[in-house]
């Protein structure tokens, strides 16, 4: 019989090789760069968030790497819904699926975005409710009945993996809430964490501010983000009682840290700000990294091991 990889997880109905791959945004705006991915040994390729036009996104400087963590205004820059649609099919995807992340800034242009890639071969959509840049615009997770309305129509039209990209905080009592309400609604799968929004980073010497756009605030991602991260996962695993599957998102840098993600209850994990400065090459250590640590504790199936965190005493 066949046994299965040690590193072998699954979201939804798509099965992966292994638990780690690109968060979106970074290193997949291009079809280069998405063949990078493909080339690499990333479990899963994630595009950058498509809009219905092309849009060159807020002006530059728009991120900047720190110690510990990063800051990112970018404003959603991106070739277009049409770009990936019509890449899609000679993408050098390895085998490996392939999630279009979308983002639209009205519930009709959610359901046109949708339209689009429900039609294309990508194998599951990652709907972003949740970019911290787009000022005056809001964030649509942290209204839950504006939200509930944009899934339950793109449920219809998917009969692929859906699942949505939170923002970095909601309280428990919202945690149990949306939750709940994302079971009923079908969603597959939540990603969890999206960058912290109005971070500021200042260079006490010139006193200037370290990005241009909305006034020099943008989202914080790195290390940095980690810990809370880790306990959005680890609460939305308790309140949906196990019943969500979650990508972990936030500081991801070593496979002792795809461990915690995956205790705390994620199926996967996705890595942004350290993919960025290490290049696609990351996945290749990271999986490495994994494997040896899963060799040592004896674990046969990473199954075994996702949202069995234990209490401190
Ligand atoms: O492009 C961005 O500014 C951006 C987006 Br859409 C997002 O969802 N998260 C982020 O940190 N930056």
């Amino acid at each position: 019989m066949h046994t299965p990889h040690p590193l072998q997880t699954n979201i939804g109905t798509l099965v992966l090789e292994n638990p780690v791959m690109n968060a979106s945004g970074v290193w997949c705006t291009t079809v280069e760069e998405l063949n990078q991915i493909g080339h690499s040994q990333a479990g899963a390729i994630v595009t950058k968030s498509m809009t219905l036009k092309e849009r060159s996104g807020n002006p530059e400087p728009r991120f900047t790497v720190e110690e510990g963590y990063s800051i990112n205004s970018m404003g959603l820059p991106n070739p277009g819904v049409d770009y990936y649609c019509q890449h899609i099919k000679d993408l050098e995807r390895g085998g490996k699926p392939v999630i279009a992340s979308i983002a639209g800034f009205s519930v009709q242009e959610y359901t046109e975005l949708m339209a689009r890639v429900a039609e294309q071969p990508f194998d599951a959509v990652e709907v972003n409710l949740s970019c911290p840049n787009l000022e005056g615009k809001g964030i649509f997770a942290y209204d839950l009945e504006t939200a509930s309305k944009i899934l339950e129509k793109l449920r219809g039209m998917l009969t692929k993996p859906m699942g949505v990209k939170l923002p970095p905080y909601l309280t428990r009592n919202e945690i149990s809430q949306t939750a709940k309400r994302f079971i009923e609604l079908g969603v597959d799968f939540v990603t969890l964490v999206n960058s912290y929004p109005l971070g500021c980073v200042i260079d006490a010497d010139t006193r200037k501010l370290k990005i241009a756009p909305n006034g020099g605030v943008g989202g914080l991602g790195g290390k940095a983000l980690k810990p809370i991260a880790l306990g959005q996962v680890l609460l939305f695993d308790q309140e949906s009682d196990h019943k969500l599957t979650i990508i972990g998102v936030g500081g991801v840098d070593s496979g002792r840290d795809v461990m915690e993600y995956l205790i705390a209850g994620a199926s996967a994990v996705q890595i942004a700000t350290a993919l960025h400065t290490e290049s696609p090459s990351i996945f290749k250590r990271i999986n490495k990294e994994l494997s040896l640590f899963v060799k040592e504790k004896n674990i046969t199936s990473l199954a075994d091991i996702i949202g069995t965190v234990q209490p401190a005493v």
